[in-house]
């Protein structure tokens, strides 16, 4: 169990980390901003409690990785990477701008904290694997985290993943879905629904947890601890989390929170009632 003074800290840095991405969407003026808002909690978590990274060595062997699958969050990386020191928080404002090191999909070869290119749906997550497997190789006892969307888990690709990553037994790899019941065009019920989403990983040879509340810090840090436990198969956490949570705009908005334009009125309005 966290104490109440880490839950307190997490949670602050959870609504600075949206303060920053709203504040960097919304002076581009439009952006996916749905899916970013949605995973701010998972990513607090990992980079403020678990993840063995270095920011004065971005590229130090044997270090931790996060592979962001669904890439169009791009945006919530760069909030934290900015927080966490890999560049100068200003840089946010480029955010999608020409010659911006900092599109809207992650591109590791232009932020520096981002290890996997990624953007396309379905490939960040056969990265992980990879980099599990390699990292298994090299045995210098890494932990590949991944996260993956709901629409995402759409893709076949994610299932012939899943499958050859427990036929590795690769118990250094920790998924995240962000089961945020949203994607392009709609909800995941209506047009291709994923339940029942935990027999599926099970069946597929992975160890499984469903946090009910993918927003609540406490149960992703006691998910995450019970995953590192986990010997011989991998661990694949499914967050109920809620598209755009946070920014009032975008939960109003629904199904149409993708990646829509925002008005300069609606950032202030959410911004201040963050503060
Ligand atoms: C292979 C591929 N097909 C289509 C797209 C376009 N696309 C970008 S985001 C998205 C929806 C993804 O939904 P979900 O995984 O639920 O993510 P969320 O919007 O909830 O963040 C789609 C279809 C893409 N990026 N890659
Ligand atoms: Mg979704």
């Amino acid at each position: 169990m966290l104490e109440q003074k880490r839950v307190k800290e997490l949670n602050m840095k959870c609504k600075m980390i949206r303060y920053l991405t709203i504040d960097a969407i919304g002076h581009l003026g439009v952006g996916h901003i749905g899916g970013c808002l949605s995973i701010v909690e998972v990513l607090v978590v990992l980079y403020y409690n678990h993840m063995n990274i270095d920011v004065n060595n971005p590229k130090m062997e044997g270090r931790d990785r996060f592979i962001l699958s669904k890439g169009h969050a791009g945006p919530t990386m760069y909030s934290i990477l900015a927080d966490k020191g890999y560049f100068d928080k200003k840089l946010l404002y480029t955010l999608n701008k020409p010659n911006t090191n900092f599109p809207s999909h992650c591109d590791m070869k232009r932020t520096p904290g981002i290890d996997m290119t990624t953007g396309s749906l379905g490939q960040g997550f056969s990265c992980a694997v990879g980099v599990a497997i390699g990292s298994k190789i090299k045995k210098d006892n890494a932990t590949i985290y991944t996260l993956i969307g709901d629409g995402e888990s759409q893709e076949g690709q994610i299932w012939e993943a899943a499958m050859y990553a427990a036929h590795k037994k690769l118990d250094n790899l920790i998924g995240f879905t962000d089961y945020n019941k949203m994607q392009i065009d709609g909800t995941t019920d209506e047009i291709n629904s994923l339940e029942p989403i935990v027999d599926k990983w099970k069946a597929f040879g992975w160890n499984v947890m469903n946090v009910e509340d993918g927003h609540n810090v406490q149960e992703i840090d006691n998910a995450i601890l019970s995953a590192k436990k986990c010997k011989g198969c991998p661990t694949m956490i499914i967050l109920n989390t809620i598209k755009g949570k946070g920014a009032y705009f975008a939960e109003q908005a629904g199904a149409g929170n993708h990646n829509m334009q925002i008005r300069p009125e609606q950032i202030q309005k959410a911004l201040k009632e963050l503060k």
